[in-house]
């Protein structure tokens, strides 16, 4: 939280601020749309999350649908393509990306009968062929990362694809891309970019003419990207800074040394790097194909030796941070920028899955418990949307790490005045005057006001000067929470 300034008691000014702050109030009640709202078909950037269902007592097919709904949650990604899921999705207008699992690749790739018959049961009653059916698949998955979980499919994996893209388009559904989603491992020397190249036991044999199958029939290259794992195997050469999209001084900013272009994030570098060896590749149209990454994340718990970088802290600010990314800033990446260039992504993972093996970290990606309780909020400021339905009692309302100092003195001005929050313990000498810095205090006074609507959406937003968390902000808050709210003095300005 910010530094501390000294400037930060509740002045008696709030009278005289009032009628500004009055305005203040009313701008704030317009509470911005959730985050992972897309523009489906339009083109524009967006963010989707993975489900996978591994998972102690998953919801229901329209258990699950309603909580999408709830969570404004519009895009996510299957790993298989379960009818009953695809009908209750259709019911909540979600698009999804439908899988063909790893182990019925070698059936669809070696017949393209048997991928005629999935597209038909599986894909056309969802494909919204005439208005009476639902519209629901976005494009299909065909394996996920074959290469590195099952290389012994690799020869089918191209077989299937086309087989389906042709199965599609005799459904009059060549609109459906069909691409498979590769580990991003299959770069090879990606920092810095312009030295990638994709592994060349594969290249010639398998990623050129993926890619100009991709380019012939409009398809997305998919990846799943985790500069998570580049992290953790750079061995301290990538900042964790850099992985989670924080700034850092331009001295210690990845500079690429043959095109001079500066990654101020490991993402963006990430996806440059597989631009140049798409293009060293040469092959046809490749270049041309977007790029659509179809997982990426961060674990919120993980072993503590192994796996030091897994924590909430850094999963909220990986995850928050890419949201910003794609949808706010859709710049693109160094190499190809412009809202055009911005790849959409998904987050890996809606729920946590408990019952994965392996390390600690496997079963901790998810943005919630199985159960919808969130494991974190995220922080975009102002996005409360994407907190619609949030089960916990325990979220705070805290000043945004971005909002600058004199929007967070006014919020809390008005927090304190017009607002009515409860200050009295923020006033010199009170309990939580210490630490006497505008956003210590400011966080208190945002808190109390967003406690006593009842947590409601729109009532942390404080003009993007104040952000939702479930990291109990300071010990205050739990005085706050236990002591304070017995002794309380009720003070209307
Ligand atoms: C719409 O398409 C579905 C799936 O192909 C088909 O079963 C249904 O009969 C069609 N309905 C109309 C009205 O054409
Ligand atoms: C595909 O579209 C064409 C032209 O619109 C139509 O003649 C044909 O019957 C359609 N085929 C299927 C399988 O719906
Ligand atoms: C390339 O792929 C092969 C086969 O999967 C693997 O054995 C090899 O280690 C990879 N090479 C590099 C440099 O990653
Ligand atoms: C591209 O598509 C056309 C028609 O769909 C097909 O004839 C051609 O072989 C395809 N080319 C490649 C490289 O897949
Ligand atoms: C691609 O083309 C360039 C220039 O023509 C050539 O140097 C390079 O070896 C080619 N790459 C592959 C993988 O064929
Ligand atoms: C606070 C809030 O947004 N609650 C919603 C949770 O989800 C149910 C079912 O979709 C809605 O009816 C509630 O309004």
């Amino acid at each position: 939280m910010g530094s501390r300034s000294g400037g930060g008691s509740v002045s008696g000014s709030c009278l005289l601020l009032f009628p500004f702050l009055l305005l203040l109030h009313l701008i704030s009640l317009r509470c911005p749309s959730a985050v992972l709202v897309s523009a489906a078909g339009s083109g524009e950037p967006y963010v989707g999350v993975t489900i996978g269902t591994q998972v102690t007592n998953l919801l229901s097919p329209s258990d699950l649908a309603s909580f999408l709904r709830a969570q404004r949650i519009t895009r996510v990604r299957l790993y298989d393509a379960d009818p009953r899921l695809l009908s209750a999705l259709a019911a909540s207008g979600v698009r999804a990306i439908v899988g063909v699992p790893n182990d019925e690749l070698l059936a669809l790739g070696s017949s393209p009968a048997t991928a005629a018959s999935w597209v038909s049961r599986r894909v056309v009653p969802f494909a919204g062929v005439n208005s009476s059916t639902p519209n629901v698949v976005s494009a299909i998955a065909v394996g996920d990362e074959v290469p590195t979980a099952l290389p012994s499919a690799l020869p089918v994996l191209l077989p299937a694809i086309r087989s389906l893209a042709a199965a599609l388009a005799a459904a009059n559904l060549s609109s459906i891309p069909v691409s498979t989603p590769l580990p991003f491992s299959v770069v090879v020397d990606p920092f810095p970019p312009s030295q990638a190249f994709f592994n060349q036991s594969l290249d010639k044999s398998f990623v050129a003419p993926l890619l100009a199958h991709l380019a012939n029939t409009s398809a997305p290259l998919m990846l799943n990207l985790y500069p998570y794992y580049s992290l953790m195997q750079s061995k301290g050469v990538i900042p964790l800074d850099n992985a989670l999209f924080r700034p850092l001084p331009p001295s210690m900013e990845m500079v690429d040394p043959n095109t001079l272009l500066r990654y101020t994030n490991v993402f963006d570098a990430m996806l440059d790097a597989v631009r140049v060896a798409v293009r060293n590749l040469n092959a046809t149209g490749g270049a041309g194909v977007p790029i659509l990454v179809t997982e990426t994340g961060w674990p919120s718990y993980g072993d503590r030796r192994a796996e030091p970088y897994a924590g909430r802290d850094n999963a909220d600010a990986y995850n928050s941070n890419l949201i910003k990314h794609v949808l706010e800033e859709k710049a693109g990446t160094p190499m190809a920028p412009g809202a055009g260039a911005q790849s959409s992504a998904y987050i890996y993972e809606l729920f946590n899955e408990d019952l994965r093996a392996g390390p600690v970290s496997e079963a901790n990606w998810g943005l919630f418990y199985g159960n919808g309780t969130p494991v974190y909020l995220l922080h975009v400021s102002g996005a409360d949307g994407f907190l619609g339905n949030d089960t916990t009692d325990r979220t705070f309302c805290v000043a945004a790490d971005d909002a600058d100092q004199k929007a967070v003195q006014a919020a809390m001005d008005w927090a304190c005045g017009p607002g009515r929050a409860d200050c009295t313990a923020i006033q010199p000498g009170q309990a939580c005057y210490q630490p006497d810095d505008v956003r210590s205090h400011a966080s208190f006074a945002f808190d109390a006001y967003y406690q006593s609507q009842g947590r409601a959406a729109g009532s942390c937003y404080f003009q993007g000067a104040g952000m939702v968390t479930t990291v109990d902000p300071s010990e205050c808050h739990l005085a706050f929470f236990s002591a304070c709210s017995i002794v309380t003095i009720r003070v209307y300005y």
